[in-house]
């Protein structure tokens, strides 16, 4: 070495330090990714990320993640301050008349929403402990994010509550933009307004779709326009809690073929209560239903023993769909949306099926927590509503639910119809794209990303009104128990599906099954004990259909009978067998 000259010496020096710091840079993403769950299903990862080559090492400075706007001073005693609920003092006649024009338009309380600072504060970090002490690492780095929220009618207060939550909170060096797109609001305040005031906020901008489509094309209108590597959407009536965007961003950068959520918190629709995470909470992921409804249930737990502490996520089913980040790149990679769903609804269930079929995973990301209001029904009008949610629903099934598509339209009469006239358009592009990225089938979603749901039968051997042919009687469920009547349909009470588990169950999105216990003449709806694919059904939800039509129960061995006006079970007779005899019709 001594007898090299000194530009060389020089140059292999630069070159050995280089390299130290490469490997430094690559150990610790690799560690990182190994303490991280590893992904199931199909991976091909469309995003490639190209470790930053001037990218310092070590964890970023609170310094660097100051975010874009600085809070102004709270007063702690103001109205909502600190995420309190609002209080309401006695109120004049006009007042009362103003709450109530302000829930009508919003069904939330607008009169207090527009009474609380757009800039409140959420008080302390409430987070998890494991949450604070997360730290994000420099390199790779994390990714800038545009924050597109979509709107109609949204109330002024909660519309610029939403931004300057989004302002006060997100890393500055992260946010590249927020795009406000109305979706051909009719309020005109805010067409006259918001392009104006907005301005003055320098990265906010208003997109506009001049017809009113929904919130899908809309959201679509905003990622076409976003220049962020990550698209964030968040509702148009949500609060930003501390220390919401880096962990979803990390996660991205470890996975980045996932679809994050953060935990949704809710903000009271009467008083607007932001409730604060609290650390030992019950942990949620996001489910569906056979009717093709979202819903929520805790995490199974074999799923939470996979996580080692609360910074990692949840893989979830189904998400929410209005809060989310993604990589650009793989949004539009993964097919972004169906771009003939209209107005509202399906959306986001097509898109959970969609990522988990075709390799991506949702994830709920607990460190990050962003506040919603959640409304009771919606304040929007829908021209021709039940038909175009309907339709939605109908679109996706017909894309990625294969042959489990007949289980939700045995349960919608109008998807039924809808389906069976065609009319719910061409499905084709969704098709192809489904072939193009060589997507699982539902089956292996169900079996592998909820293999907890409830399975119905995909073919049951009967199903219909259950009549009783000696009374000229149907069996009706009414709460817990069983009543005969008239048989003049009554819809979901009196449809009833003999499996080819031999229970009687009352339509699959209930999940109750007809249930004997030993020494009772009652029989009852329970929950159905059998649950997941392959198993077999308990003896006291067993009936077997005899060739006399007769309903004999497994474990009691008794018939079903009417008996006095009463559904009850007795003793299987021979014959005759005129209160024993059964028929789906
Ligand atoms: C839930 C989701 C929402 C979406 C919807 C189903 C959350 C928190 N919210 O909505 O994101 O997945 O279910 O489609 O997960 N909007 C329009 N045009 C319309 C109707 C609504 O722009 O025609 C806007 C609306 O202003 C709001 C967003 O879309 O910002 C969602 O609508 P919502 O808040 O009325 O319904 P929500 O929260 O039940
Ligand atoms: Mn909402």
């Amino acid at each position: 070495f001594r007898r090299l000259t000194f530009p060389v010496k020089v140059g292999i020096s630069c070159l050995i330090v280089v390299f130290f710091i490469t490997w430094h840079n690559i150990n610790i993403r690799d560690n990182r990714l190994q303490q991280h769950i590893p992904a199931t299903g199909l991976v091909r990862p469309p995003v490639v990320l190209l470790p930053d080559p001037h990218c310092l090492p070590g964890i970023y400075s609170k310094e660097e993640l100051k975010p874009h706007l600085q809070r102004p001073l709270q007063d702690p005693r103001a109205p909502g301050a600190n995420g309190k609920p609002f209080v309401s003092h006695r109120m004049t006649l006009k007042e009362r008349e103003e709450i109530l024009n302000g829930f009508v338009k919003n069904q939330f309380n607008q009169f207090a929403s527009d009474r609380i600072s757009l800039h409140r504060d959420l008080g302390k970090d409430t987070r998890h402990p494991d949450c604070l002490e997360q730290k994000f690492w420099r390199c790779p780095g994390l990714p800038t994010t545009s924050v597109i929220i979509v709107f109609h009618n949204e109330a002024w207060s909660t519309l610029l509550r939403t931004v300057y939550s989004v302002l006060h909170t997100a890393p500055a060096a992260l946010l590249t933009e927020i795009l406000l797109v109305d979706d051909a609001s009719t309020d005109d305040h805010l067409k006259a307004r918001l392009d104006k005031y907005v301005r003055q906020l320098s990265i906010v901008r208003v997109l506009r779709q001049r017809k009113r489509r929904g919130l899908i094309t809309a959201r679509l209108l905003g990622a076409q326009a976003a220049q962020g590597k990550v698209l964030t959407f968040l509702d148009s009536h949500c609060e930003c809690f501390p220390g919401w965007l880096e962990p979803l961003l990390a996660r991205l950068v470890e996975q980045p073929t996932a679809v994050v959520s953060p935990q949704i918190a809710t903000i009271g629709l009467k008083d607007l209560k932001f409730n604060k995470p609290v650390p030992k909470r019950k942990l949620y992921q996001g489910i569906f239903k056979w009717q093709l409804k979202f819903g929520w249930e805790s995490i199974p737990e074999e799923k939470k023993k996979l996580r080692k502490n609360e910074t990692y996520p949840i893989r979830s089913p189904t998400f929410a769909g209005g809060l989310f980040s993604v990589f650009k790149s793989y949004f539009e990679h993964i097919g972004t949306y169906d771009d003939q769903m209209e107005l509202w609804g399906g959306e986001n269930l097509e898109m959970s099926f969609r990522v988990w079929q075709c390799g991506g995973q949702v994830e709920i990301i607990p460190c990050s927590v962003v506040g919603h209001i959640y409304r009771k029904s919606s304040p929007h009008t829908f021209p021709n509503g039940r038909f175009v949610i309907t339709r939605n629903l109908v679109r996706l099934a017909e894309v990625w639910m294969d042959e489990y598509k007949r289980v939700f339209y045995r349960l919608n009469k109008r998807a039924a119809f809808i389906f069976k006239e065609k009319l719910f358009g061409n499905v084709s592009a969704r098709h192809n794209l489904r072939e193009r990225l060589q997507c699982r089938n539902f089956s292996w979603y169900l079996n592998n990303i909820y293999p907890e749901i409830y399975m119905p039968d995909l073919q049951p051997v009967m199903h219909g009104q259950l009549e009783n042919t000696g009374w000229m009687c149907c069996m009706k469920q009414k709460g817990e128990s069983v009543q005969q009547l008239k048989c003049s349909y009554e819809g979901a009470a009196q449809y009833f599906e003999y499996t080819s588990q031999h229970e009687v169950r009352l339509s699959p999105g209930i999940e109750l099954c007809l249930h004997a216990t030993l020494g009772r003449v009652w029989v009852s709806f329970e929950l159905c004990r059998l649950k997941g694919n392959g198993k077999t059904a308990a003896p006291e939800q067993v009936w077997i259909f005899t060739q006399t039509n007769q309903l004999k129960n497994l474990l009691t061995g008794n018939c079903l009978t009417v008996s006095e006006g009463n559904v009850t079970l007795t003793a299987c007779k021979e014959s005759p067998l005129f209160s024993q005899s059964w028929v789906f019709i």
